[in-house]
């Protein structure tokens, strides 16, 4: 048999084409050279960089699938899901930015909005000159955004928009709110409006004390009667159909992320115990040791080829929606517990953000919750495979 490449065992590097890895190792590059040496001092002090938008913007890592006309790279997915995994192996807070600008708010513009909407808003938005949030969550509203009350009210030329989201990634710093609605006009079906900062009535305060991606910045977004023209409504969809064919991308897009975490921690763990000693030998010589690797290597091994796997099958336009949730679910789960264990395996040094391990371990905690929880993705299995739903 061949040779062993311990960190890539099942060869994936060969299942990529030129263009795939070319993508990749720009990011690659971008996210060692320039996020790396950020994100230290971005964990410690809450603080994002809003330069990271500009430069992603430059390297085309913002919407990366969407066509050149409007900025962008038209990339594919398996694409994009490479870029996800090298910005999260630095950390979990510059891929939320990332996705949510890319999936959350350029993806509904460019499938659900009008040629005017898209001219106007994806190519400052692919530079990183624009900001965008995506408005779902509501404060008594998360995993059951069907009962949102935020209220579209038509009046002459546009719409009122009334109501609150929370936890909403980027929306202290945004230019661009797509926010759900729903509309009276529209028999109270949820519609898509494009909000733009400075508005009338619209406020985005920071929400304080985040112990999970201190290094990507989260708001709320409080809406007092924001009028919004007629020509801001994304035209061609309603229903929760428009906001889950976002997350459906972002979902996957997490997949990825996830293992790029995993992996940093996988490989911080064996390098340390493979370099400290205790009882005369190297960690990385104990039986214990031994196993908690094997099961990093295994679970993140798995977990790339299956996100590798939906990406192809998004490319060709034949995933399920079932198979986005079983990845998402999968990766982040995987992702926790393993960053969890590396965290175990640095001892005392584990719990210092030098050692790059517990910042994963906390920013994990989220992504394990948001674009839907852990047991959420579990029922939309359940429901996939049994027909019948245990929302309710
Ligand atoms: P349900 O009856 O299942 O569906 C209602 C309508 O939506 C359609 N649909 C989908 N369409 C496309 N893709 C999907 N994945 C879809 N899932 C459902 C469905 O066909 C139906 O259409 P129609 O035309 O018949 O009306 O809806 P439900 O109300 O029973 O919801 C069930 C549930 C739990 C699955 C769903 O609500 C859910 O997924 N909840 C989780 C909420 C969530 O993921 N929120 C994410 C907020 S955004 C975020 O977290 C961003 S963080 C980003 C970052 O920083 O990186
Ligand atoms: P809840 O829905 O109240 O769930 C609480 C617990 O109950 C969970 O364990 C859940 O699994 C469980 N539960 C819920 N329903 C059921 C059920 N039927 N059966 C069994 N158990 C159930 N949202 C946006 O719209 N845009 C964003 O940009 C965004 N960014 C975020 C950034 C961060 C840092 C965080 C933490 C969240 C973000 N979110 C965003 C919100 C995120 O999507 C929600 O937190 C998530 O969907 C869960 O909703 P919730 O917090 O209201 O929890």
């Amino acid at each position: 048999p061949a040779a062993l490449v311990w960190e890539d065992p099942f060869l994936i590097e060969d299942l990529l084409s030129e263009e795939e890895r070319m993508i990749r190792d720009t990011a690659h590059a971008y996210c060692q050279d320039k996020l790396k040496p950020r994100a230290i001092e971005a964990n410690r002090h809450e603080v994002f960089h809003r330069d990271i938008m500009s430069e992603m913007g430059e390297l085309g890592l913002l919407g990366p699938t969407l066509p050149e006309a409007y900025g962008c790279v038209g990339a594919n997915y398996v694409s994009y899901g490479l870029v996800a995994r090298e910005v999260e192996r630095v950390d979990s807070g510059y891929r939320s930015a990332m996705s949510v600008q890319s999936s959350l708010v350029m993806h509904p513009i460019f499938a659900y909005g009008s040629e005017d909407q898209r001219q106007k808003y994806l190519p400052k938005l692919a530079s990183g000159e624009w900001v965008g949030c995506f408005g779902l969550t509501e404060p008594d509203h998360g995993s059951d955004p069907g009962s949102m009350i935020t209220r579209a009210k038509k009046v002459d030329g546009g719409y009122l928009v009334s109501g609150a989201k929370n936890w909403i990634t980027n929306s202290p710093i945004a230019d661009v709110f797509v926010i759900w609605a729903k509309s009276d006009a529209h028999d109270n079906k949820i519609r898509g409006f494009v909000l733009e900062k400075g508005m009338t009535g619209l406020n985005a305060p920071k929400i304080e004390g985040k112990f999970s991606l201190r290094a990507s910045i989260t708001g709320m977004i409080q809406m007092d009667e924001v009028f919004v023209p007629d020509e801001n409504l994304l035209p061609h969809v309603e229903g929760l159909a428009g906001p889950f064919g976002c997350l459906n991308r972002a979902r996957y897009g997490i997949s990825w992320g996830a293992m790029g975490a995993a992996e940093a921690c996988w490989h911080a763990a064996r390098s340390y115990t493979m370099d400290r000693k205790q009882f005369g030998k190297p960690l990385a010589a104990m039986q214990l040791i031994q196993k908690k690797l094997a099961d990093m290597q295994s679970e993140i091994s798995l977990g790339l080829l299956g996100a590798l796997r939906l990406g192809r099958l998004m490319d060709e336009h034949k995933n399920s929606a079932e198979l986005i949730s079983l990845m998402k679910r999968n990766n982040c789960g995987k992702a926790l517990a393993i960053a969890r264990e590396a965290r175990d395996m640095h001892g005392g040094n584990g719990v210092s953000d030098e050692y790059g391990i517990i910042q994963h371990v906390m920013n994990l905690e989220a992504v394990n919750t948001y674009e839907g929880t852990h047991d959420v993705h579990a029922l939309i299995l359940g429901r996939g495979q049994t027909g019948l739903q245990a929302f309710v």
